[in-house]
């Protein structure tokens, strides 16, 4: 699978470390609102944080997956373009904050993120649900499928790892939508790990059950998150599959004028996230891959994996920064 993306259609890699400096200045923003109890503060100061740095960017940037459509989100909405625009044609994904609440609340697990890829490559994706399931790397493909059950996905994880479905991990979002789905899975005997918010991190954590304790997420949550996560699980590898749900005749038109022409459609993680992709994602609050942000002396710390698909590198960057005047005040 390395380097299956042919040489011409590669992102300039030194995009790799300029994210890195994206997702730290969204993420820094954000930690000093962090534990304050106001989500949308801490919101907007990752998004003003983000836009400033992504506009410094050499690239010909468009938003695609976003804070929300040109109307309702002032900054980095649906179809903004950022980047000095000298540079390659990409197609930007990103959530400044994911995990807004989390981040209010100062609890595990909140990041801020992106994920770019050239012009077309990310699917766009309504702000509507999107029922998901992912695994991490080594398995066979299409081990799991989102359109058989839970209890058939955790069978077929449980046996390809050679343990019992007992010995398993599902992570879940916490949310009344889940209640049958969380019925089924703990009567399989799996233990869940109920999250409160920020799926991406969720799906995220599946690539390393070692460090994270969470072999298989599954439910729905944003659809948008999910390209976002379809994109980080093409860097590491994995395997992920998801379906937009469009309850309503409105949401399948929604999703139509964005170009989605099968409303049942299985997306797979390459549908989702196709050609030479690049992500970053920065600890805001302490999390079970990535650290938060830490204030000191004259200093602040971030902690940031930063990856590309073509080669499948993945970099964990630890950062001490200096120059807090580019941080904005304290
Ligand atoms: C998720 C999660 C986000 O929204 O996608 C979720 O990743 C969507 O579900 O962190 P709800 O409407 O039930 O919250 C978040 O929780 C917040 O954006």
């Amino acid at each position: 699978m390395v380097n299956s993306t042919p040489a011409a259609e590669r992102l300039d890699r030194i995009l790799t470390l300029e994210l890195a400096r994206v997702t730290e200045a969204a993420a820094v923003a954000a930690a000093r609102l962090r534990g304050h109890g106001d989500e949308k503060m801490a919101d907007q100061a990752a998004v003003d944080a983000m836009r400033t740095e992504l506009n410094n960017l050499p690239i010909d940037g468009r938003v695609v997956i976003g804070e929300g459509e040109r109307d309702e989100a002032p900054m980095l909405y649906i179809g903004e373009e950022v980047g000095t625009k000298s540079g390659s044609a990409v197609d930007i994904a990103l959530d400044p904050l994911e995990g807004t609440t989390i981040c209010a609340k100062n609890q595990p697990n909140s990041i801020a993120v992106i994920a770019i890829a050239e012009r077309g490559n990310l699917l766009y994706a309504p702000d509507v649900y999107m029922d998901k399931i992912a695994i991490g790397p080594g398995f066979e493909p299409r081990l799991i499928d989102i359109n058989k059950t839970a209890t058939q996905n955790l069978e077929a994880l449980a046996n390809a790892k050679g343990v019992k479905v007992s010995d398993l991990t599902a992570c879940i979002m916490d949310r009344p939508r889940h209640a049958r789905l969380i019925e089924e899975v703990r009567n399989t005997g799996a233990a869940i790990r109920l999250i409160g918010d920020g799926d991406v991190a969720g799906i995220i954590h599946t690539t390393d059950p070692e460090m994270t304790g969470i072999d298989i997420y599954i439910g729905i949550g944003g659809a948008p998150e999910g390209v976002l996560a379809a994109a980080a699980l093409r860097c590491i590898g994995g395997q992920m599959q998801g379906r937009l749900i469009l309850d309503t005749p409105e949401k399948v038109e929604r999703a139509r004028k964005m170009g989605v022409t099968d409303p049942n459609k299985a997306y797979t993680m390459e549908e989702m996230a196709k050609g030479d992709v690049i992500f970053s994602a920065t600890g805001v609050t302490d999390g079970n891959m990535l650290d938060g942000v830490r204030f000191g002396r004259g200093m602040i710390t971030t902690h940031t994996v930063v990856m590309r698909s073509s080669s499948r590198t993945v970099r964990e960057i630890k950062a001490t920064h200096h120059d807090l005047e580019k941080f904005g005040k304290h």
